[in-house]
């Protein structure tokens, strides 16, 4: 497969400062390597300048950054547009408001194809606030309602040529929702399976029946993998640690279905912040699943399968 490597180290949606060294410490890691000793050819296209930012007044006012993060998105979602053809590009976050950028470039890119773009959301928070509606304003709580085109976001954020279709989202691993996101994802119609479906069920034939769906429609899928979608136990490198979440079996599982369904055209790594890593445990981890993902298995299977 063909790779374009993207770093986007946007840290002010977050709310706690480090995101920006993300895409540094998986590059450290060792991700580009681990990409081509799986057979893939890799192009790393550095890293995404934002755009100049412009004053931004909002009747919230607990939203932080705003006119930085909007400047982000515009130059993420341009350049996720780009990188988008004929590759598969990875994101390096950078916290999780990149994705703003990067499902907006993606979309604009999948309606081209006349496929339907799918999103699997691995994350302990749905991020599926609007800007009236978070209490934080921490703006990487917002990414996937914008994306889908939510509304309250058009004058401010960059206005979207292609929404995300929100009964094409599937969101994994949620044990944080606030009230209006709860309500919002029900409205909506997003696939949850929180952590309680996972508990109750395993992850395996949750995941298996939405990759199936995938499918059968001959989508495309973005894969949007947050720090905190696992348990902080061993992903210690996040701001935003909910006890509870995925364990590494399940993670890898989760990666190794997604490998062999052949159907991911876009992943997105996001809330890593290395200032609160443990000697790099946490980005070592994301690129092992992200190995996972791209191809890597423990044995031979004799047949893909999912
Ligand atoms: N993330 N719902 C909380 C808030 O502040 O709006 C948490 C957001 C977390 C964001 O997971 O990328
Ligand atoms: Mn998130
Ligand atoms: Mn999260
Ligand atoms: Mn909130």
């Amino acid at each position: 497969m063909r790779c374009r490597i993207l770093g986007a180290p946007e840290q002010d949606g977050a709310g706690v400062l480090g995101c920006e060294m993300g895409p540094s410490a998986l590059r450290t890691a060792g991700l580009i390597p681990a990409l081509i000793e799986l057979g893939h050819e890799v192009e790393d296209l550095g890293t995404v300048q934002p755009t100049a930012t412009q004053p931004i007044t909002h009747r919230n006012p607990a939203l932080k950054a705003l006119p930085e993060i909007v400047a982000w998105t515009a130059a993420i979602a341009e350049a996720a547009y780009q990188a988008s053809k004929d590759a598969m590009p990875i994101f390096l976050g950078g916290d999780h408001a990149i994705s703003a950028g990067t499902l907006s470039g993606i979309a604009r890119r999948a309606a081209e194809t006349g496929r339907p773009l799918f999103v699997l959301w691995l994350d302990a928070h749905p991020d599926f606030h609007t800007l009236d509606t978070t209490a934080s304003g921490n703006l990487h709580g917002v990414p996937l309602a914008y994306a889908c085109g939510l509304p309250g976001f058009t004058g401010v954020f960059p206005d979207l040529t292609v929404r995300v279709e929100p009964t094409r989202i599937c969101t994994l691993g949620l044990r944080s929702v606030d009230a209006a996101e709860r309500q919002a994802l029900n409205e909506a119609g997003v696939t949850v399976h929180d952590m309680r479906a996972i508990d109750e069920h395993g992850i395996a034939p949750l995941l298996r029946a939405f990759l199936a769906r995938v499918a059968a429609e001959n989508g495309l899928l973005h894969v949007s993998l947050d720090v905190d979608f696992l348990d902080p136990s061993i992903a210690p490198a996040v701001g935003t640690t909910v006890p509870g979440g995925a364990t590494l079996r399940e993670a890898h599982l989760v990666m190794e279905m997604l490998s062999d369904s052949g159907l991911v055209t876009s992943l997105d790594l996001v809330e890593l912040n290395p200032f609160l890593d443990e000697r790099g445990r946490t980005a070592t981890l994301m690129v092992d699943l992200t190995a996972s993902l791209m191809g890597r298995r423990i044995m031979d299977r004799p047949t893909r399968s999912f």
